[in-house]
């Protein structure tokens, strides 16, 4: 059960549709793989995704940081000692999805050691999760004509509709337009990445008071202290904190101070490990969560189902799970397929997935 080595191999899988955001875009896959071997022979595996614009993180950075300060850190340690592990990462100052990617790929090796699926050891709560799908920037009838046919395709039936950074009227009348195309069929919230200001959020949210929003999510950046904190206190909806809260420590203080309502959990920043503390702190203030996606492929998006799946906290309202849908390839062996607007939990010991060999040779940039 000890660990011999930590693998950090780069790759880039194009998307075919790009997604947009207020706070960046993304075009390609350019993510981490992160394979965590033992002296058992077993090979553990996780993926990180770069998002310079909300982590500051790089591939290369992260790279360089399993590479050359967790790896050391790690080696010799057995799976279990997995509060020593997030210990030793801990001493390291950010690098969240680094981070995450290392612990998922333990636990994916402890669970396969112990011949017993990763879900099943977090917490074993259900198989399956209803699934989000993000809507990103584009004109109202290209967004609604998307939300058509992953409700024709995959039966999804919730969205998170990308707003903030460009005018507020294009952005109300995209919620406008889903809602009058498909009445109270589907669930609707909106993520602004910071994009709007204190006063830009409420005017939006207050055109939208007839749209029976779910939530709203990071409208605002969290450092306007004061504007955050007003702009919640008016809300009538939950208003779930992002990238604001990537630690336990984030979520105490955002929460108590007023800035958020609720949070979005992330295992491609928090892991399994952080993940857990995450969700026992949320379930203790009695917040509100939504597993989020940190525009995961399927690897990350298993291990999304695999921690929201494992509490029934986290599995009750609809997962963010479906970005890998617009990528135009991926590294496993057996892809993940959403139907009815949902997504079961692989099944399998471990997070119940495989790479495709061939699939890794042709999309690591590293060879
Ligand atoms: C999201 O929920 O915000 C876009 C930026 C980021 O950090 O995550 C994505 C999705
Ligand atoms: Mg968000």
């Amino acid at each position: 059960m000890k660990i011999t080595a930590v693998e950090a191999i780069p790759f880039a899988i194009p998307y075919t549709k790009p997604l947009k955001f207020a706070s960046g875009e993304v075009h390609a896959a350019e993510h981490v793989l992160v394979r965590v071997h033992t002296d058992d022979g077993i090979v553990g595996i996780a993926e990180a995704p770069p998002r310079p614009f909300t982590y500051g993180e790089t591939q290369a950075g992260i790279i360089a940081v399993i590479t050359g300060v967790f790896t050391p850190q790690l080696v010799g340690l057995r799976l279990t000692e997995r509060e020593v592990a997030h210990a030793r990462l801990a001493r390291t100052v950010g690098n969240p999805t680094a981070k995450a990617a290392v612990d998922m790929a333990i636990w994916d090796a402890l669970g396969r050691t112990l011949g017993l699926p990763v879900s099943d050891l977090l917490g074993g709560y259900t198989d399956r999760m209803r699934v989000s799908h993000m809507l990103g920037f584009d004109e109202p009838a290209a967004m609604v004509a998307e939300a058509e046919k992953m409700l024709e395709r995959y039966g999804i039936s919730t969205f998170k509709v990308k707003v903030g950074r460009r005018p507020v009227q294009l952005d109300t009348a995209v919620v406008r337009a889903l809602r009058e195309r498909f009445g109270d069929t589907i669930e609707l919230y909106v993520d602004g990445n910071r994009g709007w200001t204190a006063a830009e959020s409420l005017r939006a949210m207050k055109e939208m008071a007839d749209l029976d929003l779910l939530f709203a999510e990071e409208l605002n950046p969290a450092d306007d202290v004061l504007g955050r904190r007003w702009l919640v206190g008016k809300l009538d909806v939950p208003f779930i904190a992002d990238e604001s809260v990537p630690t336990p420590a984030d979520v105490t203080r955002e929460v108590l101070g007023g800035s958020a309502t609720a949070i979005s959990i992330k295992t491609a920043r928090t892991g399994f490990t952080g993940s857990t503390r995450v969700h026992h702190l949320a379930e203790g203030l009695g917040l509100e969560v939504v597993m989020g996606n940190q525009i995961d492929g399927q690897l990350g998006t298993a291990c999304a189902v695999t921690f929201g799946a494992a509490h029934e906290l986290t599995s009750r309202r609809a997962g963010e799970l479906s970005n890998f849908l617009d990528m135009s390839d991926d590294l496993l062996a057996e892809p993940l397929r959403i139907s009815d607007g949902v997504l079961r939990v692989p099944f399998g010991v471990g997070l119940g997935v495989d790479l495709d060999p061939d699939k890794l040779t042709r999309y690591r940039t590293d060879n």
